[in-house]
């Protein structure tokens, strides 16, 4: 029997991926909130799961150190999903990539009168596609978290960030002045190990596919 071993964050995509996973007979032994191991057996000895960063999960499969994983469309796309298979839209971890600017700044006229707009984010590549797309002159300022603070203090006019409820911008005064995508979290699959491991692989995939409502 193939070993498998399948990379996940901890949070939304761990617990959203757990009703899918369990659907394929997968449940694991432990809960990674309350664990500080970063590997957690399941109930099926062959199968695995490794605990990694959000943004990491794609590395650890683009090289077989997991064979399977969880990524949002926001980190495919900044980071690359190079040799990655992507067989399924899992429809889990919604929420939409925004730009966003504080109440009262008139983003339209800014981006009408043609001006150079200091947008502060963590996707600097989506941010820079999505504006060259609209032909609008940005300078990027790349940060690692917390972007709503960026226009608060006067580092950035807008922020292109992930907005779910809203709650976040709404409690630092920011609104959502244009949506650049809808984004969910996708099955990443190392491309080696479908040729490989098929056999354990594919029920796997199948019973995944059979309970996401596409
Ligand atoms: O949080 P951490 O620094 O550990 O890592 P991470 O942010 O990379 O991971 P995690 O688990 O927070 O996010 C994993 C994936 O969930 C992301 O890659 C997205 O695809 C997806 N997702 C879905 C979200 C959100 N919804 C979301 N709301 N990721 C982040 N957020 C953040 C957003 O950046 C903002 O700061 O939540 C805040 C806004 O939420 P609302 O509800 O106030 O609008
Ligand atoms: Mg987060």
């Amino acid at each position: 029997m193939n070993r498998i071993t399948i990379a996940l964050s901890k949070g939304r995509i761990f617990d959203e991926t757990m009703p899918l996973l369990a659907a394929a007979g997968i449940v694991p032994s432990e809960d990674p909130q309350s664990s500080r191991r970063l590997i957690i057996p399941t109930n099926r000895d062959e199968v695995r799961i490794v605990i990694v960063r959000a943004t990491d999960a794609p590395t650890y499969v683009q090289y077989g150190a997991a064979d399977l994983g969880v990524a949002g469309k926001d980190v495919l796309l900044e980071h690359g999903s190079e040799g990655l298979y992507q067989p399924i839209d899992l429809r889990i971890a919604q929420c939409r990539m925004m730009v966003a600017v504080p109440a009262g700044f008139d983003y339209l006229n800014v981006v009408r009168q043609g001006a150079r707009l200091k947008v502060a984010t963590k996707y600097v590549n989506i941010a820079r596609e999505h504006f060259a797309n609209k032909g609008v002159h940005v300078d990027l300022i790349k940060l690692y978290g917390s972007m709503e603070l960026a226009p608060l203090v006067g580092l950035a006019d807008a922020i292109v960030d992930l907005v779910s409820t809203g709650s976040t911008l709404k409690a630092n005064n920011l609104v959502a002045c244009e949506q650049i995508m809808d984004i969910s979290a996708r099955l990443i699959v190392n491309q080696a190990a479908l040729k490989l491991k098929r056999e354990s692989l594919m029920p796997i995939l199948d019973a995944i596919a059979g309970v996401v409502e596409q």
